[in-house]
């Protein structure tokens, strides 16, 4: 393949260790169950793993709040594990994403205890604080954004829960020392970062109040111009760049909070971020016209601005896309979704289970785990529904682990798991696979330009694919009932290869294919 870069031909597969796989058997997924299933993913067909965090945590956030950034929760194993899994990962091709939350620390990690302690000892200025409340600001996750330290008389400032203190990015003790965060998981043989809420590390340097907006939250009550997206960002996102460009083929994409598109031109290129994350097919609804004029946006910024678009389904915040878009235990739909994002011109990134379809878990009020569904139910559940454990197979707890996991496994794991669905030509496993695997062999998969056809259709979304030298066609129909897609005449007749299909073996490609009941199906032109 000619000049493969792993980050833009790949595709990223994102792991929540604690749900991935339990190598220890204590009900928490870990490193090593990680390692341990390395082959699974190299056979799925992925080129990059990103693990959401495995450092050090109280778990007031599951992870997002890290008390040390330079270790290994005893829970989630060891250093020498997480080298392990490196070396194992690179041996398969698989590069390596660590999840970084440099935003805020936990309350508990010594910079916080130092800072928090008095107002003249060595940390006093790593986090912000204020005499009094300085105005309005909202915590994500509920409440006031500041809250009361006495040891210091002070409140100090919280984008999220209390027990995530924002540091002092305009420290330059606290940048130096981020940085060598960022150093030093780069030497251990880190490929690449996602860099959680990277776009509030700064805020406001007078700390003026956000005006007013309408939302149900009082965090959405406001406009957040003065605690997000701040100028003061770009200088540092150009710093951390050239940090990473000093060593070969290292990436970094961005989780932009609130993203937009004006958000992400400004946050990635050349000298910037490789990539900001578009969330847009995390909400947009099972509708091919309102999906295309997405997909275009992101052709458009890709174009003008020279950024190559990403594309998820889904991550630990949000609602599995099989929980939204499939009827029951059907897969019909979920598939549609899986080819649309695996035929995109851009990176895919693919959630554990998605290849499954796992669906989200339900779970009692007294079960909730995660804060903003303690919080807000029963009008907000909370995320802890997409991140039920890995369904391996129909043994005691889908073979995640041989005592109880730590969340609930779905009780579809009985027929829903790997091992069935690998048995089963029709299972969304295997059109995953299928689609990876062909994303590998054609370029014009991953780089070839996207051209829709037919493309005022209400039923199915359809697009070639073009490289020199190759035309590929991605039908998808989004209805349950037959649909034709009309082809442009200079595609009527020559001779199709079927690669691959939900329905047919043999094309039919006369003026159109009519398209079954949700069909899938990529043509190549010979
Ligand atoms: O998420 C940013 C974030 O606040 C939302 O995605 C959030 O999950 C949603 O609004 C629910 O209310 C990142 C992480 O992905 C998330 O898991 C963390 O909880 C959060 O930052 C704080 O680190
Ligand atoms: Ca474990």
């Amino acid at each position: 393949m000619d000049n493969f870069t792993w980050w833009r031909d790949g595709v990223i597969y994102q792991i929540y260790p604690r749900s991935f796989a339990d190598g220890n058997q204590d009900g928490i997924g870990d490193l090593p169950g990680i390692t341990d299933h390395l082959d699974y993913l190299a056979d799925l067909g992925v080129n990059a793993i990103w693990l959401s965090p495995f450092y050090p945590t109280p778990d007031k956030d599951f992870g997002y709040d890290i008390s040390d950034y330079c270790n290994v929760d005893p829970r989630f194993g060891t250093l020498a594990d997480f080298d392990r899994l490196v070396e194992e990962a690179h041996k398969r091709d698989i590069h390596v994403i660590a999840d970084l939350v440099l935003n805020h620390t936990s309350d508990q990690h010594s910079w916080f205890l130092e800072s928090r302690s008095s107002r003249d000892n060595p940390r006093a200025d790593w986090y912000i604080w204020q005499d009094k409340i300085p105005n309005n600001w909202q915590a994500v996750f509920g409440g006031p954004a500041w809250t009361f330290v006495p040891e210091r008389g002070q409140y100090y400032y919280h984008m999220f829960l209390p027990e995530q203190p924002d540091v002092n990015w305009r420290n330059p003790e606290v940048r130096k020392a981020i940085l060598d965060v960022v150093r030093f998981w780069l030497e251990r043989g880190v490929d690449g970062f996602r860099l959680d809420v990277f776009n509030v590390y700064f805020k406001d340097d007078q700390f003026r109040s956000n005006p007013s907006a309408w939302g149900i939250r009082p965090f959405d009550r406001q406009k957040h111009i003065y605690d997000t997206d701040r100028p003061e960002l770009v200088p540092l996102l150009k710093e951390l760049r050239a940090l990473l460009d000093s060593y070969p083929e290292r990436y970094a994409v961005g989780e932009t909070f609130i993203s937009t598109p004006e958000k992400i031109i400004q946050y990635s290129g050349e000298d910037r971020l490789h990539a900001a994350f578009n969330f847009e097919f995390t909400h947009t609804t099972f509708n091919p016209t309102r999906l295309l004029a997405r997909i275009l946006d992101w052709e458009r910024v890709d174009r003008e601005h020279n950024i190559w678009p990403t594309y998820v389904l889904s991550n630990h915040d949000v609602p599995r896309p099989a929980s939204r878009h499939g009827f029951g235990e059907d897969d019909a739909r979920v598939k549609v979704m899986m080819a649309l994002l695996l035929t995109q011109r851009g990176t895919p990134f693919l959630y554990y289970g998605e290849e499954l379809g796992m669906r989200d878990i339900s779970l009692k009020r007294d079960e909730i785990l995660d804060p903003p569904g303690k919080l807000y139910w029963p009008f907000y559940k909370g995320r802890d529904g997409c991140r039920s454990p890995m369904q391996w197979n129909a043994e005691a707890n889908a073979g995640f682990s041989t005592v109880k996991p730590w969340l609930p496994v779905h009780p579809n794991y009985v027929q829903r798991n790997v091992e069935a669905q690998r048995a089963d030509p029709k299972s969304v496993f295997n059109l995953t696979r299928a689609l990876l695997h062909l994303r590998k062999e054609y370029t014009a998969l991953r780089r070839g330009a996207f051209l829709p056809v037919d493309s005022a259709s209400q039923d199915h979304l359809s697009y070639l694919r073009r490289s020199e030298g190759e035309t590929l066609l991605v039908t998808l129909n989004f209805k349950n009932r037959p649909t034709r897609v009309n082809l442009p005449s200079d595609l009527h007749g020559g001779t199709w290869l079927v690669l691959f299909s939900t329905h047919r073996a043999e094309p039919d490609l006369l003026n159109g294919p009519v398209l079954q009941p949700y069909e899938v199906c990529v043509m190549r032109r010979l």
